[in-house]
């Protein structure tokens, strides 16, 4: 087997063992009280979807370069994920983004109905901070409650969508610098908070150092950019059914993207530098770890992702 098999191996069954345990987090079966069916179905499709699961994973990449085993971090990897989620029923909303289709098939509003859809985001939410309650210590779910709180409140997911749907409603575009400057700050929170407390929370549970953390923040402060840039370029250059959601809504709705403000040439180049940046900030963990491999691989293959 070469060493790229092997390597895509490991990553599906890490990505297995996510997926396993985000369906037992929805299976309900001890709760004694009756819970709406209709509540249910509509959580178990917007979460058990066909994401990348990328949020999670970095829950164990972080955990496993830091000396865990990942085992005690599938509950943080699942609470990310379903935190991650309830952001995309919410953005998709009327009142938000608008959107029919997510994930190749309709959002979860259209599907069921709007107030379900804001129904189980707020069930996902809750949800994700009661997955951290299964950590191994107390010491741990304080910790981590505190961390995902942060990442996902205002001062992270929720202000970085706030400042963006405020800047899409008054458009008035300054100087490109002072534009890039700006969108920088809201993409630092509206898709790096998630990305970057992925890896913190894996690397807390795994009892790793300060250098360690700041390291994995490095790397996912940079690969959260990377992120957004070529997520703005699929935007612009991808095809609707491989992306499965409604493309060039950016551009209709005059939203302030990095291929708008910049130019798609000079938007790829920023998308290479952050890449860069990210395998950099790796530099202090051991070349041989297999999971380091496979998060060079994940950070390089974001230039020209076509999903
Ligand atoms: C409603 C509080 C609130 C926040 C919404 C999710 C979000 C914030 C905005 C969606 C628009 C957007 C382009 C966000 C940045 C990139 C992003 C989060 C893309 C979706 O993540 P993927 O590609 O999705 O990891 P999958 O489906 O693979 O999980």
């Amino acid at each position: 087997m070469s060493e790229t098999d092997l390597l895509q191996d490991r990553l599906e069954q890490m990505r297995g063992d996510v997926e396993l345990a985000l369906c037992g987090a929805l299976d309900f079966g001890d709760v004694k009280v009756a819970i709406s069916e209709r509540l249910i179905d509509a959580m178990r499709y917007s979460l058990l979807g066909s994401g990348k699961r990328l949020r999670p994973l970095f829950v164990l990449f972080g955990n496993i370069l830091c000396g865990g085993n990942y085992t005690d971090a599938i509950p943080a990897a699942c609470s990310v994920e379903m935190v991650h989620a309830y952001s995309l029923v919410h953005d998709d909303l009327p009142a938000m983004d608008d959107d029919d289709l997510r994930r190749g098939r309709l959002t979860c509003h259209k599907r069921f109905d709007e107030a379900t859809a804001i129904l189980v985001g707020d069930a996902l939410l809750a949800l994700a901070f009661e997955e951290l309650g299964k950590l191994p210590s107390l010491e741990i779910v304080g910790i981590c409650c505190k961390e995902l709180a942060n990442a996902a409140g205002a001062t992270g997911l929720v202000g970085g969508q706030m400042d963006d749907v405020a800047n899409e409603k008054n458009l008035n575009v300054k100087t490109e610098k002072a534009s890039i400057d700006l969108l920088e700050q809201i993409h630092l929170r509206k898709t790096g908070a998630l990305i970057r407390v992925a890896l913190r929370l894996g690397a807390i549970i795994a009892k790793a150092t300060k250098e360690q953390i700041n390291a994995l923040d490095e790397y996912g402060k940079n690969f959260g950019l990377a992120f957004q840039i070529t997520d703005d370029l699929l935007d612009e250059l991808g095809n609707e059914k491989t992306v499965g959601k409604r493309l060039h809504k950016d551009k209709e709705m005059n939203k302030w993207t990095y291929p708008a403000l910049l130019g798609i040439k000079k938007s790829q180049d920023e998308a290479k530098k952050y890449v860069n940046n990210a395998i950099n900030a790796l530099n202090i963990f051991d070349n041989n770890i297999t999971e380091k491999k496979i998060l060079i691989k994940i950070t390089k293959d974001l230039i020209g992702r076509e999903k």
